[in-house]
Parts: structure tokens; C-alpha cells; sequence
């Protein structure tokens, strides 16, 4: 396998950092990229020393959109066949966190990109909008469906609809950031959050995103089933006798992640 050129990896305790690393063009999601990060959660993923993945840019941007000087040329049949990017699903397959970390601009494809992370935290300088439209296109990679479920009807058609860019404050009273954070602390708040999540059991961390996400694919009474199948489930894993032992010892949990 060749090394990645357009993401940084590096590994602190539990916590896989992916840094995206074009900052000539802010960040823009071409193919090349998109398979580093596809690729770079696929590892973190599999690899069993990782509890949580962080998936962040540079400080002016977390990823100013899809490449658009890559997507110019094409024709529709390239695009319909080719089915460009359809590569970013295979983000949805990870089961382990992922935290989008976004400074500065999370546009169009970026936006869609932290989207599909689950939980974003935001610096107090992020900006978030999908301006496809005045590209003469749409939300490609989920937008138009996430956001949708983020923060609701409303909201979304007025960013899509005029790609307007909205400002942390508004991303995080809208529902689709997680926390604002000051913007000379953001970095250490961020790797605080993930290495929180990463020192609790992995099964019942792996478990709890899954329970989450199933909110979206189905009707309550399904969900609350699922849920509590899954909440019973986490009784044959070693972590739960530890962690239930510890407070009732009246001491901190070792987890073990199994
Ligand atoms: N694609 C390619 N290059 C980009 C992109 C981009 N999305 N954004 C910035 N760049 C490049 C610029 O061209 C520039 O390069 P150069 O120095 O060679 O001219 C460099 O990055 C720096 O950018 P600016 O000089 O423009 O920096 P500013 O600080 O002046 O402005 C902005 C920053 C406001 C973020 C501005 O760059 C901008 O508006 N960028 C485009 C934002 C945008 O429209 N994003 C949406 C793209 S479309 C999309 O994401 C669709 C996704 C769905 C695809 C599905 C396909 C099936």
C-alpha cells in the first residue's frame, strides 16, 4: 500500500488523528484525497489500539468543498457512471466514532464530509454552508439529506436553497454542531472529547454509535427494541462487570475493550 499524500496520520494513545493536508486548495476533496481519508478510517477502523477517529483541516479550513477543478470537465454520463464519489459511503461502514474537528470553512462537500462524521465540534471561526447552487448544482455527497435531518426543513432550504454560510454560533444553535469551541483552545478541547469517548469500553462505545445512527433508518418502537436488545447484549462483555464492579467499589472502571 502507497503512503497517503494528501492526509496526515498520526496515532496519540486510542485516538486516530486524520489531518487533511491541500492547503493550496483549502482542503478541496479530490479523488486522491477522498481515498486517503476512505482508506485512512478503513485502518483506524480494523486497527483494535483505536477507540475513536478525529478527522480535521487546517486552521483557515476544514475542507472548502469538492474539487471544483476537478469536477469542471466532466460530462454527466462521466459523472453518472463513473459515480463520482460515491467512494465517501464506505465512511458510513466504520463502527468506531469519528469526530469532525472543523476550523475555518466546511463548505459544500466539507460540510457534507463532517456530516457524515458523528459528532462535529466547531472552533468559534468555523463556517459551514452547501453554495452548490451557485455553482449550478446540488449537494452530491448526502447534504441535501443530512442536514435535512440535522436541523430540520427550515434551515435547510434556506442554506440550499441561497448557499448562504452561516458561523458556529448558528451551526451549533441549528443542532448540527456538537460544541463551539474558543479558538485558541480547539485542538486540546478536541483531543480532550476524543480521549474521553476513547477510554470507555470499546464494545459499549461501538455499540452506543450504532444504537444512534439506528434512529435514522427506522420507526420508534423497532429502535427502542433494537436498543434494548443491544443494551442486554453488552452484559456478555467483560466491561460491563468491570465497570458496574468499579462503582460499586467506589473506584474508576480498567476497561479492557471486550
Ligand atoms: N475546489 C477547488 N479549489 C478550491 C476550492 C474548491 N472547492 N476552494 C478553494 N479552492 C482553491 C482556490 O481555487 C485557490 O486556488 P488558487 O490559489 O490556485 O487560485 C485556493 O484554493 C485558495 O482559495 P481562495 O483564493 O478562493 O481563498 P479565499 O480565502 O479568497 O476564499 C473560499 C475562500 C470562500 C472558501 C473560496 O475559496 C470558495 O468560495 N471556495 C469554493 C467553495 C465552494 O463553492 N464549495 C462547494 C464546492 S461544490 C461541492 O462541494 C459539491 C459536492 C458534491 C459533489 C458530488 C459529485 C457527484
Amino acid at each position: 500500500q502507497t503512503e497517503p499524500q494528501t492526509v496526515l496520520l498520526d496515532k496519540r494513545g486510542r485516538v486516530g488523528w486524520i489531518t487533511l493536508n491541500r492547503p493550496r486548495a483549502l482542503n478541496a476533496l479530490n479523488t486522491e484525497l477522498m481515498n486517503d481519508v476512505v482508506g485512512a478510517v478503513a485502518a483506524y477502523d480494523a486497527d483494535p489500539g483505536i477507540g475513536v477517529i478525529v478527522i480535521t483541516g487546517s486552521e483557515k479550513a476544514f475542507a472548502a468543498g469538492a474539487d471544483i477543478k476537478e469536477m469542471q470537465p466532466k460530462t454527466f454520463s462521466e459523472v453518472y457512471t463513473e459515480d463520482f464519489f460515491a467512494d465517501w459511503d464506505r465512511l458510513s461502514a466504520a463502527r468506531k466514532p469519528i469526530i469532525a474537528a472543523v476550523s475555518g470553512y466546511a463548505l459544500g462537500g466539507g460540510c457534507e464530509l463532517a456530516m457524515m462524521c458523528d459528532l462535529i465540534i466547531a472552533s468559534e471561526t468555523a463556517k459551514f454552508g452547501q453554495p452548490e447552487i451557485n455553482l449550478g448544482v446540488i449537494p452530491g455527497i448526502g447534504g441535501s439529506q443530512r442536514l435535512t435531518r440535522a436541523v430540520g426543513k427550515a434551515k435547510a432550504m434556506d442554506l440550499i436553497l441561497t448557499g448562504r454560510t452561516i458561523g458556529a454560533e448558528e451551526a451549533e444553535r441549528s443542532g448540527l454542531v456538537a460544541r463551539v469551541v474558543p479558538a485558541d483552545r480547539f485542538l486540546d478541547v478536541v483531543g480532550e472529547v476524543a480521549d474521553t469517548i476513547a477510554s470507555k469500553s470499546l464494545p459499549s462505545v461501538m455499540m452506543a454509535k450504532e444504537v444512534v445512527n439506528r434512529a435514522f433508518e427506522t420507526g420508534l418502537a423497532e429502535g427502542v427494541k433494537f436498543e434494548r436488545r443491544s443494551f442486554g447484549s453488552l452484559f456478555a462483555t467483560e466491561d460491563q462487570t468491570e465497570g458496574m464492579a468499579a462503582f460499586v467499589e467506589k473506584r474508576q472502571p480498567e476497561f479492557r475493550h471486550r
